[in-house]
């Protein structure tokens, strides 16, 4: 952690490395033995699938082509006879094919906009509200929330997952929720300000928005009451929330989730391995697998996460194919926990740009970019065709400092990232220096790669 001074003793004593005090929301389902947490899942899997396949047409046809009955659940690893299930099954039953209990149950709907085509919307019944919650209250609480917190919702309250569900959770662990909403940074930061607020839910990009826009208009962070910053949606690289923990003088944690499996709330980071994400075991099967064959991976090494959710009745959702490259390893956590820990997702199998034949990773770029100084965080890669050969162009926001009227200056540190760029992604691209500012900031999840060639 960078330099800074860290509010509230809970997070200082954290940082420390003192966790022993650390309030854990749920101690029977996050410091169960490894053998309590198989046992526990696989009732719940034998359950899950027999609630599916007696209610959701589609998986019962799949499974029956597959010559896969409930009864034949009997391991953890006979889920791997289960069909997987990845969102053009969602799209092409929209927007009630894969429901499993009656419309009047149904409490509330969510949906996923996607890049194209149609959304894929799901739905909770009152059980699953209560799982979400319940998921979402201890994973805030591993990131250093407590009762009493006032936490503002920098999230969109519409059919995304991130405002409703960070909401309810918050509100479950007993904190005051401040629904701002998203968008209107100036209006944040002046209710920070006026109602004391001390965690900010965001997504890590707008975050460092709030913090810029903070700096311009004389805000002293390390003055504001705020002390964490709950962030996820979308990856959050260590450079970026390095520099938000030592601008705004905050703790930032970042937590995982996606709609089609419930929304926020699959995984979260505890204060003790910054760099991993505590997996929901108890609600979530996970297995990583080769993102082309679908087969298991060797324990611990990275691959595909998919996830089968264990509690879900309005939309039993079997294996996920969720797209997100990961890892997973199981020991015990410094924090006490003894959950799956999964690997903060940076990138995932289909965001990975093919450039004239060689594969590149917008998470490499990101890391290239965070090792020069004078250059912020936001960048933008854009790719298009000439003369029927990709181009790779990278969009890079320079620091107020680093900007310059020298021409020669400004041309020599382009050609230097240029240089960087190239010797990481092995392909060459052009590097185009904004002014500060100049990348667009947008209110939720960050849009880093524009693809003209689609
Ligand atoms: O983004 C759910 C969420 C909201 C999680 C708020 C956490 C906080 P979707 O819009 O369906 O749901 O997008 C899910 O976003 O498959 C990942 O690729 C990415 N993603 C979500 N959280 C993270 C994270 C919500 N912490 C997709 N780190 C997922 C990296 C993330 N990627």
């Amino acid at each position: 952690m960078a330099d800074m001074t860290v509010k509230g003793a809970a997070l200082a004593a954290a940082l420390a490395g003192n966790f022993a005090d650390l309030p854990i929301y749920d101690r029977r389902a996050e410091c169960a033995s490894r053998d309590e947490i198989r046992a526990l899942q696989l009732e719940k899997l034998k359950a899950q699938v027999a609630w599916t396949y007696e209610r959701v047409a589609w998986y019962r046809a799949r499974m029956d082509e597959l010559g896969v009955a409930p009864a034949d659940i009997q391991t953890l690893d006979d889920v791997r006879r289960l069909p997987f299930t990845d969102k053009s099954v969602l799209r092409d039953t929209f927007p009630y094919g894969l429901f499993a209990v009656p419309m009047e149950q149904v409490v509330e709907l969510h949906a996923s906009s996607g890049t194209t085509g149609k959304p894929i919307v799901v739905g909770y019944n009152a059980h699953d509200m209560d799982v979400w919650s319940d998921c979402i209250a201890r994973m805030v609480q591993m990131a250093g929330v407590v009762p009493g917190d006032r936490a503002q919702m920098a999230f969109g309250y519409g059919m995304f997952t991130g405002g409703f569900g960070l909401h309810y959770g918050l509100q479950k662990l007993g904190c005051t929720m401040i629904p701002a909403g998203s968008g209107n940074t100036e209006r944040h930061i002046a209710m920070i300000e006026d109602y004391g607020t001390t965690v900010l839910v965001a997504t890590p990009s707008y975050a460092l928005h709030v913090c810029e826009v903070g700096e311009k208009m004389g805000y002293d962070w390390e003055k504001s009451t705020l002390r964490v910053g709950l962030f996820g949606g979308e990856p959050c690289p260590p450079a970026l929330k390095a520099e938000i923990e030592s601008r705004m003088h905050i703790v930032c944690t970042d937590n995982y989730g996606l709609t089609e499996v419930m929304g926020p709330g699959v995984s979260g980071e505890c204060l003790a391995a910054r760099d991993m994400q505590h997996i929901a075991e108890d609600h979530f099967l996970w297995e990583v697998v080769d993102p082309a064959t679908g087969e298991p991976v060797g324990e611990g090494e990275v691959g595909e996460l998919v996830l089968t959710p264990l509690d879900k009745q309005a939309i039993p959702v079997l294996r996920y194919r969720t797209h997100d490259l990961t890892r997973v390893v199981c020991e015990p956590c410094r924090c006490g926990r003894t959950t799956a820990r999964m690997q903060k997702v940076r990138s995932r199998s289909d965001d990975m740009l093919i450039i004239r034949g060689t594969n590149v990773f917008p998470s490499q770029v990101e890391d290239v970019l965070s090792g020069i100084e004078g250059v912020t965080p936001h960048y933008r890669i854009v790719v298009d065709t000439q003369d029927g050969l990709d181009r790779m162009a990278v969009h890079v926001e320079l620091k107020p400092e680093s900007f310059s009227d020298s021409f020669e200056a400004m041309d020599a540190f382009r050609r230097s990232i240029e240089e960087k760029l190239k010797g990481v992604l092995l392909v060459g691209c052009k590097v185009r220096l904004v002014e500060p500012g100049g990348i667009e900031r947008t209110t939720g999840k960050a849009k880093h790669v524009e693809d003209l060639r689609k």
